[in-house]
């Protein structure tokens, strides 16, 4: 276990600043299905061009090996222990491959996939921060946005989440939370079959789009607490599969014999 945290400790120190500002652009936009595509884009004000107009994901595989078109947005939190003491919560890195335990995960497409974590950064007080990388898109009725998803179960206790969330255009309201998992060491009754260090398989998830409009799709990690021992969540593969073109589906492997929790259960370390 203190190896382990080592480890992890000098992953966040070497990936310290990695992340960046920016935020989700909270325009609120209400999309009739009438209005035409360059009515859509200029209503969307700051957000992408690409990623509004066009009905696609820009760099849903991270293949540029960065994170352009997604707003990378990371909560800071209080250390007393760590100077300076105002410090982001955790990281939003592209990366080529996750070690854990002897085993490796790979990308599902190409060479780069999205890791979005929590930290080790020992926090004052009970807070609870938001580690997020999100970009608008344009959707009509009946277009899905797929992807595919795993995590490293980095705390022993169960104060990290790292997941998948569809928003409204202004950011406010939460639709869908098409995939999530969170950290813990097997506590009766949160049917987390991950334990403490290792990875969950990856899992292809998908969500359909009920009516046309902008949606922002979020990719992230949430903590609670002192922020200690950091989780991580990986993403590949993002896309929008256009209604009526759709690929023959397939069933994604079922992690939650009731389906997902819709928040973990908190235990402090
Ligand atoms: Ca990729």
């Amino acid at each position: 276990m203190k190896r382990a945290f080592l480890v992890t400790a000098l992953a966040s120190l070497a990936l310290y600043g990695c992340g960046g500002g920016g935020s989700d652009g909270a325009n609120e936009n209400t999309l009739e299905a009438s209005q035409s595509a360059t009515e859509t884009a200029s209503a969307a004000g700051s957000a992408k061009s690409n990623g509004i107009s066009n009905r696609s994901i820009e760099n849903g595989s991270f293949e540029t090996g960065t994170t352009t078109g997604w707003d990378v947005d990371i909560d800071k939190g209080y250390s007393s222990l760590f100077q300076p003491n105002i410090r982001p919560a955790g990281t939003v890195t592209v990366v080529s491959s996750w070690m854990f335990q002897g085993a490796t995960r790979l990308p599902v497409d190409g060479q780069y996939f999205l890791r979005v974590g929590t930290g080790n950064e020992w926090f004052d007080g009970q807070g609870t921060y938001d580690i997020t990388a999100s970009q608008k898109v344009l959707l009509q009725k009946g277009d899905s946005i797929t992807g595919s998803s795993f995590y490293y179960n980095g705390d022993f206790a169960a104060q990290d989440t790292v997941w998948v969330k569809v928003y409204n255009a202004s950011g406010k309201n939460l639709l869908a939370t098409p995939w999530i998992e969170f950290s813990g060491n097997g506590n009766p009754g949160d049917h987390n079959s991950v334990p403490y260090t290792q990875s969950s398989d990856w899992t292809a998830w998908e969500w359909t789009a009920p009516k046309t409009g902008v949606y922002i799709l979020k990719l992230g990690a949430t903590t609670f607490g002192d922020n200690r021992f950091a989780t991580y969540g990986f993403h590949d593969a993002i896309s929008v599969e256009l209604a009526g073109m759709k690929k023959k589906s397939f069933p994604a492997p079922q992690r939650w014999a009731d389906g997902p929790p819709s928040r973990a259960p908190f235990y402090r370390h």
